[in-house]
């Protein structure tokens, strides 16, 4: 392929990216996906994307946009097209039906029930290559998370001054940043299945973790992680179990036991739990519980220090959105966002790569994967 030709369908790739990220929020535990079909001549004649669990896939919809045009064309999409009938019938046969001639995609279905689709199309005599796009794996990313590794795709997210404080020494930190950066980023809690956060947090703030003064696009429920079962009945929490989103404690089995009198207090409340087994992997367990027993595929951590250092300690954070704020806190003790690591050199520190940046006037908010 020249690179002019290469160049062209990476930049068709790009924006199916784009479409696809608008389903975030109300396709899964489905993947991301957009599509641009060009016609016989290059000309884009069509796009679309997965909108909603259980609707068309991209391909489907970006091909009815398409029409007629479609025929002898060319179509790019950021997932192998899928070759069985799930909730939708398999889009290689829509792809075969339209008459299109090649098929890029970005990434090969993890998916075992709908893989196949490449060879599916090359069996129909379609020309189907694997086009890498980064941008598509980024995408893609909490796809396979969960399919592969069936587990959620977790996120933390705080807010620190410029010298990496998150709260005053006195441990306030309303407000770190500024109203117009919270709402933006208070926005993904109504696109993920679960925020969670630590007994500590619970005890000292008394939250609500509820999703306010945004749209939500789905309702995430509220776990807190409790190894010895100190969640009180007089917290919001607690007391909004029965009629808020659901409330999960994961607990220590041996302190579920021996914590007969208040776990039955909170049950009566409404609260549920989950088995938090010891470190080391105990909250790697708790995730696939969460995905497994409530149809948690992506979470969104908001809480302390030490619960944080032990996900990064344990590779359980997948991404962190940190909005930086114009201020410098200048204390030793005032909090910061991640402790207990305790590296003996920068060498030995946990490292990210820069994902994604967006100023907003004196503030940026940085995403690190
Ligand atoms: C989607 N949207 O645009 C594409 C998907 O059984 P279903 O119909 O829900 O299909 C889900 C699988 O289909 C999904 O896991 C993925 O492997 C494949 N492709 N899925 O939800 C899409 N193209
Ligand atoms: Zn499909």
């Amino acid at each position: 392929m020249s690179a002019e030709r290469h160049d062209a369908l990476l930049r068709h790739m790009k924006r199916a990216v784009r479409l696809a990220v608008r389903g975030h929020g109300r396709v899964e535990p489905n993947p991301m996906v957009g599509c641009v079909v060009l016609d016989a001549g290059g000309r884009d004649v069509g796009a679309g994307f997965h909108r909603r669990l259980g609707g068309e896939h991209a391909e489907v919809e970006a091909l009815r946009r398409a029409g007629a045009a479609a025929k002898g064309g060319t179509l790019v999409v950021t997932l192998e097209p899928c070759s069985h009938h799930g909730r939708t019938p398999p889009c290689t046969d829509a792809i075969r039906a339209a008459g299109v001639a090649r098929v890029f995609f970005a990434a090969r279905d993890p998916n075992p029930a709908a893989a196949g689709g490449a060879e599916a199309l090359r069996r129909a005599g379609i020309e189907a290559t694997h086009l890498p796009c980064p941008l598509a794996d980024e995408l893609n990313a909490p796809f396979l998370r969960r399919t592969i590794d069936e587990r959620p795709w977790v996120s933390a997210k705080w807010a620190q001054t410029i010298d990496g404080a998150i709260a005053a020494p006195s441990g306030e930190s309303r407000w770190i940043s500024s109203p117009r950066m919270r709402r933006a980023v208070h926005r993904e809690r109504g696109r993920v299945d679960a925020i969670l956060t630590g007994i500590g947090t619970v005890l000292i703030d008394d939250p609500q973790l509820t999703v306010r003064g945004v749209t939500a696009r789905r309702t995430p429920i509220r776990v807190v992680v409790d190894p010895r079962l100190r969640l009180r009945a007089d917290t919001k929490l607690a007391r909004d179990a029965a009629t808020g989103p659901a409330v999960v404690v994961a607990v220590r089995p041996d302190e579920l036991e021996q914590r007969r009198d208040r776990r039955e207090e909170l049950e009566a409340l409404g609260v549920r739990f989950v088995e938090l087994p010891p470190e080391p992997g105990g909250l790697s367990a708790m995730l696939r519980a969460l995905a497994r027993d409530f149809g948690v595929h992506r979470v969104l951590v908001e809480s302390g220090g030490g619960l944080l250092g032990a996900m990064v300690r344990e590779s359980l954070i997948d991404e962190c959105w940190v909005v930086l704020a114009p201020t410098i806190a200048g204390s030793a003790s005032a909090p910061r966002a991640v402790r207990g690591l305790e590296p003996s050199a920068p060498a030995s520190m946990h490292r990210r790569r820069l994902a994604g940046s967006w100023r907003r006037g004196d503030e940026m908010l940085l995403l690190y994967r």
